[in-house]
Parts: C-alpha cells; sequence; structure tokens
C-alpha cells in the first residue's frame, strides 16, 4: 500500500531552524556532500526544508525515469531568484533559461533549430576546432618561452578564455581574440564576472533576495554588479553584430554565428534574442572550462589511460581523413572520459522539476507541484548505481552494463541544456588537440574536492605540467 506524502523521512518541519544550521555546516559551500550525508541518513529518498525551500529528493536512476515522465510539457526547474530578480530589477527580459510556461516553449523550439540540433554541428566544428588549434598553438609558445620544454601552470584562467572564444565564435561568427598575447580587458572583466554571479548567487538561494536587497546587503550589491557587467559587455558584442549585419545586407557565403541566424530568422522578436544570446554567453564558460579542468586533472593521476586516448585520437585522426565530423564518430572512449568527469564531477549537484501530476516513487505518494531533485554529485558516487564509484573508468560507457537514465549531465528532455552539442564538440575537439600535442602531468599528490559556488568548482587551484609529446 502507497504511504501518504506527509511519511516521507527528512527535515522539514522547520525551515528556519534548517536554515540555520544548514549556514553552521557551511552548506552554502557543502551542498553536495550534505545530500550525500543526507541520502546516507533517511534512504533513497527524502524531503527537506530549508528557510522556504522544500524539495523531496531522490537518487536512483529508476526513480528519475519516473520523475521526468511527469515533467510535463513545460518542464520547470527550480526558479533561481537572485537571477529573476536582478532581470526584474533592471528591467531586462528572462531568456530561456527563466522563461516559464508557452512563452519558453515557443523560444526554446525555435532556439533548438540554431543551437542544440545535429544539423548545426557541421557549421560549429570548423569554428570550434580553430579555437582548439590556437589553444594548442599558444601552449607551445609558453612552453617555448619557460625554456625547459614544459609548462607548469593552473589552466583555469587559460580554459575560461578557450571557452568563451569557443562560444563566442560559434554566437557571433568571429572571434573575439582571446588566444592571443594581449587580451582585452573587457573580454577579462566579462569573465571575472560570470564567477562572481555564480559566487554570490549560492549564498541566496536559500534567502529571498527582496529580504537582502531590503538590508542592503553586500551579497546583493554583488550580484548586480556581476550581472550588469555581463549584460553590459554581452549587449557590446551583439549590437557589433546587429550593426554589421545592416551593413553587408545581402546573405552571406559562409555560416554567420548564432546570433546573425536568430535576427535573419525573424522569428524571435530582438529583446527575446538578446535575452538568450546573452544567457547563452554567460553559460557557455565557466561550465565547459571546469569541466576540461577536472578531465584533465584525471588525466594526469591516470597516465595509461591518457596513453589510451591519445592512440585512440591518432587512430581516428587517420581513419577520418581530414573530415572532422567523422573523427568526432571514432572517438568513443573520449566521449567517455567526458561522462566520467561530469559523473564524478557534475557542473549540477541536481536536476529537478516541478511535476506535472501526482507520482509513486519509493512508494511514497507526492503530489503534483512538488519540487523534486535528484541528487546527480550523490547518484554519480553511489556504489548501488555504478559500480566501483570511486574509480575514475571513460570505458564503463562502453561497456553493455546499463545507462539508463544514468548519463544525465546536461539534464534531460526538452528543458535539457541549450548548450549541449556546442559543449560537447568545443571538449571533444580541445581533448583531440590536447592529446595530439601534450603530455598532461600532475605535480605532487594533492586531492582536490569540490565547493559548491552554484555550480561544482575545484575547491583548490589545479596545478598541472605540460609537456610537448
Ligand atoms: C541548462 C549542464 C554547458 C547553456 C543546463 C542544465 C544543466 C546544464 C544540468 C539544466 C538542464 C535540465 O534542467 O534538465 C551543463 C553542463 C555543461 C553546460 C554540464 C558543460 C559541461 C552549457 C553551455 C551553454 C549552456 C556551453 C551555452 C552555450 C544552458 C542554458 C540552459 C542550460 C541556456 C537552460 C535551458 C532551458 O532552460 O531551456 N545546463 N551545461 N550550458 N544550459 Fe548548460
Ligand atoms: C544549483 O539547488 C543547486 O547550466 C540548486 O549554464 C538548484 C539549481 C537550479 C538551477 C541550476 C543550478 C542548481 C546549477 C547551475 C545550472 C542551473 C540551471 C542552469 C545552470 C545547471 C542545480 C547552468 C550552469 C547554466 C547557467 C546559465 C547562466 C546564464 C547563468
Amino acid at each position: 500500500v502507497v504511504r501518504p506524502f506527509n511519511e516521507v523521512p527528512g527535515l522539514w518541519k522547520n525551515g528556519w531552524a534548517n536554515l540555520y544550521n544548514f549556514w553552521k555546516l557551511d552548506g552554502f559551500r557543502n551542498l553536495h556532500r550534505l545530500t550525500l550525508q543526507n541520502f546516507n541518513t533517511f534512504g533513497p529518498i527524502y524531503r527537506e526544508k530549508i528557510g522556504s525551500y522544500e524539495s523531496v529528493n531522490i537518487i536512483n536512476p529508476e526513480d528519475a525515469a519516473i520523475l521526468f515522465k511527469a515533467e510535463g510539457h513545460y518542464p520547470k526547474r527550480l526558479k533561481v531568484e537572485p537571477w529573476t530578480s536582478y532581470r526584474d530589477y533592471r528591467n531586462r527580459k528572462y531568456g530561456v533559461l527563466l522563461k516559464n510556461g508557452e512563452d519558453w516553449r515557443s523560444n526554446r523550439v525555435i532556439l533548438n533549430k540554431e543551437v542544440i540540433s545535429l544539423k548545426m554541428l557541421e557549421n560549429f566544428v570548423p569554428l570550434l576546432d580553430e579555437v582548439g588549434q590556437d589553444f594548442v598553438a599558444r601552449v607551445h609558445k609558453k612552453i617555448k618561452r619557460t625554456g625547459q620544454n614544459k609548462w607548469t601552470t593552473d589552466l583555469s584562467q587559460e580554459l575560461f578564455k578557450y571557452a568563451l572564444e569557443s562560444v563566442s565564435s560559434v554566437l557571433y561568427g568571429e572571434r573575439l581574440g582571446l588566444m592571443l598575447d594581449y587580451i582585452d580587458p573587457e573580454a577579462q572583466h566579462f569573465i571575472d564576472c560570470i564567477t562572481l554571479m555564480f559566487k554570490t548567487t549560492s549564498p541566496m538561494l536559500y534567502i529571498p533576495p527582496a529580504l537582502l536587497k531590503q538590508t542592503g546587503s553586500k551579497v546583493w550589491r554583488h550580484h548586480v554588479e556581476a550581472w550588469d557587467g555581463i549584460f553590459n559587455h554581452a549587449d557590446r558584442c551583439i549590437q557589433n553584430i546587429y550593426k554589421k549585419l545592416h551593413q553587408d545586407a545581402g546573405t552571406p557565403k559562409k555560416y554567420p554565428g548564432v546570433l546573425a541566424s536568430l535576427l535573419m530568422l525573424d522569428k524571435l522578436s530582438i529583446e527575446d534574442i538578446k535575452a538568450s544570446v546573452t544567457e547563452l554567453m554567460a553559460g557557455g564558460v565557466d561550465t565547459t572550462s571546469i569541466t576540461l579542468l577536472w578531465t584533465l586533472y584525471e588525466l594526469a593521476r591516470h597516465p595509461n589511460l591518457q596513453e589510451e586516448l591519445r592512440a585512440e585520437v591518432a587512430a581516428a585522426r587517420a581513419e577520418s581523413q581530414g573530415d572532422l565530423l567523422e573523427m568526432l564518430k571514432r572517438i568513443p572512449l573520449v566521449k567517455g572520459a567526458l561522462k566520467e568527469t561530469l559523473r564524478l564531477h557534475p557542473v549540477a549537484v541536481n536536476l529537478q522539476r516541478y511535476i506535472a501530476e501526482d507520482i509513486i516513487i519509493q512508494n511514497y505518494h507526492i503530489p503534483a507541484g512538488t519540487l523534486v531533485q535528484l541528487g546527480l554529485y550523490a547518484m554519480g558516487r553511489h556504489p548501488k548505481v555504478f559500480f566501483r564509484p570511486e574509480q575514475y573508468q571513460p570505458s564503463r560507457w562502453l561497456r553493455t552494463e546499463t545507462h539508463y537514465f544514468r548519463s544525465l549531465g546536461f539534464g534531460f528532455g526538452p528543458r535539457q541544456c541549450l548548450g549541449r552539442r556546442i559543449a560537447e564538440a568545443e571538449m571533444q575537439l580541445f581533448l583531440i588537440h590536447i592529446l595530439e600535442n601534450f603530455r598532461v602531468e600532475k605535480q605532487q599528490h594533492v586531492e582536490v574536492k569540490s565547493t559548491f559556488e552554484l555550480i561544482l568548482v575545484p575547491d583548490k587551484p589545479i596545478i598541472l605540467t605540460l609537456k610537448p609529446v
């Protein structure tokens, strides 16, 4: 017999007391570990209330399947209030990230064709490959300058620039020039603003921003400054393309980028286009760069695996005879490595939906409208879901063991990550170029863990050494 919602285990009766405890445990930075602990305490389903943020949390792939079957026609995630508040405050439109209902769907359908359809990969890959080549050239130059035939560094800043250059080249069809020695201080400021925006979001997740605004809090002020920086720079990039499009009318010969395509298509209002392109630009920096940094870290810790990947890439290069799209079809282990990175170091600690209909999970009745969260970080490390979860093993994704609702790093269904194809191609091409050119080594034995800053980021700098192969 099905048990009622009120019997779901967990701490959900006193949200404000829970918020206080959460704060004492430094929960703002440990959300992923606290979630793991909660699953250990309460089992595969628990109910939670922190401040005014109420949720049901699940961990099993089979339960994830039930959740996503109940997401309805207009899948809705947790509303990240600091983000919507900023837009309301500055009178800016929501893009696809923050829209809901029919407004979201109609925008998303049009954006899907230009951003996530497989057809567009043909256009994106040559642009992204060029950025990858420039990254490699830049590293070779750095290595020369050290005079030691190697370069030891914290690559995160370089990867931020690589990611911004990549996503910009796809969005605008032209290069920003971030792989050069001199970089535009405005672009650097944009990068810093994104990091600050994420960092200032997490402390406000559980406290209504209206409250923070009233108290004139420092976090809210910094959050506003960060988004201002993001929007100002994106506005300039967008204006620049908009003007050019008017100057040289007529149909362009080569692919003009996502923004120009959307403008020419003329199906979304300019304000809607601007809002979503800004989100794509901002969403495309820390996500892929940090995933790549974790991947390099894992490759440095597993030299044999690194050689295996290098061999796969070499074979794929030879067999595809210059056809990059063909080459990307021949690197299953590289793709497995990226899945493995997202399993152990997911960008998003959880996926969540307000369910559209009643469901039964773990024999508990959960009413429509409830916020249900799948603990992605917890699932990736659960021994009942993944055999020897602590081991970084890209080959597990090639084997026949079930992958059913286990590879969810980009979310699921019509509301999944809009930047997924860009992110995947960008990361695969990066790894191809790195593996063809450098051996990646780590310095000493340092164990790096994750910190929650809305997305999961390394808790200390990752120092790596690159040597020409
Ligand atoms: C949404 C992960 C890169 C733009 C999401 C979601 C996840 C995610 C988990 C929520 C999906 C859901 O609720 O089902 C990632 C990961 C990335 C990545 C792991 C890289 C490793 C990117 C990039 C862009 C981007 C490069 C932009 C080019 C977006 C946008 C949404 C989104 C706009 C909101 C889509 C909507 O609400 O309709 N991403 N992302 N992401 N991501 Fe990404
Ligand atoms: C963070 O409890 C933890 O892709 C919260 O590219 C629930 C939550 C809600 C929304 C998630 C967020 C978490 C993590 C970061 C995500 C975000 C939705 C989109 C965003 C997953 C899991 C991200 C990084 C986007 C960011 C786009 C940019 C314009 C801000």
